[in-house]
């Protein structure tokens, strides 16, 4: 399938989209939140896929949602349509992503590669939540994703000033896995993609699903949790060859079974 803002590719397993607005820096318009969610649902839908690399260019991941588009909307018109509302259905999926930021991420931008699992930064990276230099708050789950990343004194920092931090600032804090050279940015989040989906897809899957829960509960309920998954893994194909492999000094042979 073709699309206008964004480019979508398989390479072996990981699904690569790059998101394709150069002239607007890449803003999120509903177009290409639409377009983002299609790619998404034929990845999430194709079986060789094991994870999904999302990425923008050099200049900017995203640079918020589009200011353009959004200018002239009403308060019940953006209640109506549920304006956004794109933006949960990303954070639904249940396959990995990886964000490889370049450049700016921010507002919607910073938004989106905080809904992704995993944020690998170019050094010239920049997260912000500027929306308050536009008069409205961060409306992706940026208040809330970014606190939990970075803890209240930075995300308030962020939030009411909307300044921007840089890639060694968002490492520091947190928000951020990994910082490499902005010309080895695609490569080495690539590998990292590459990597997660060298495993076995379900135990990648329910990885995710179980860190994620230590956002949503208590630490003993997290627990309980991550214990009957863990169990639950044990009815696998994929846990007795992970282990026989081992054990056997070959490569694992996964089939997502
Ligand atoms: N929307 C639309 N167009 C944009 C955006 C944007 N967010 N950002 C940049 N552009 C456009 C510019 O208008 C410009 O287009 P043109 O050449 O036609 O004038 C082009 O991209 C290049 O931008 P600049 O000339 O400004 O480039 P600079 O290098 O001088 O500056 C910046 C780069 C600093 C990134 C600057 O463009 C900027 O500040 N952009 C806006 C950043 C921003 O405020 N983002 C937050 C937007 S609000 C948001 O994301 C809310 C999300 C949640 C909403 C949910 C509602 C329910």
């Amino acid at each position: 399938m073709s699309y206008e803002t964004i480019i979508a590719e398989t390479r072996g397993k990981v699904g690569v989209i790059t998101l394709n607005r150069p002239k607007a820096l890449n803003a999120l318009n509903a177009q290409l939140m639409d377009e983002l969610n299609l790619a998404l649902d034929a990845f999430e839908s194709d079986a060789n896929i094991g994870c999904i690399l999302l990425t923008g260019s050099e200049r900017a991941f995203a640079a918020g949602a589009d200011i353009k588009e959004m200018e002239e909307k009403t308060y019940p018109a953006t209640y109506l349509e549920d304006f956004f509302v794109t933006g949960d259905r990303i954070a639904a999926r249940r396959k990995p992503m990886v964000a490889a930021v370049a450049g700016f991420a921010l507002g919607g931008g910073c938004e989106l590669a905080m809904i992704c699992d995993i944020i690998i930064a170019a050094d010239n990276a920049r997260f912000g939540q500027p929306e308050i230099k536009l008069g409205v708050i961060p409306g992706i789950g940026g208040t809330q994703r970014l606190t939990r990343a970075v803890g209240k004194a930075k995300a308030m920092d962020l939030c009411l000033t909307g300044r921007m931090m840089d890639a060694e600032e968002a490492e520091r804090s947190g928000l951020v896995a990994r910082i490499v050279p902005a010309d080895k940015l695609l490569e080495e989040a690539f590998k990292a993609a590459e990597t997660i989906a060298s495993f076995s897809l379900p135990s990648v899957m329910l990885a995710k699903e179980t860190v994620n829960r230590a956002f949503e509960t208590t630490l003993s309920e997290g627990v309980r949790f991550e214990r009957r998954v863990f169990h639950a893994l044990f009815a696998t194909a994929d846990q007795k060859e992970g282990m026989s492999a081992f054990v056997a000094k070959r490569p694992p042979n996964f089939t997502n079974s």
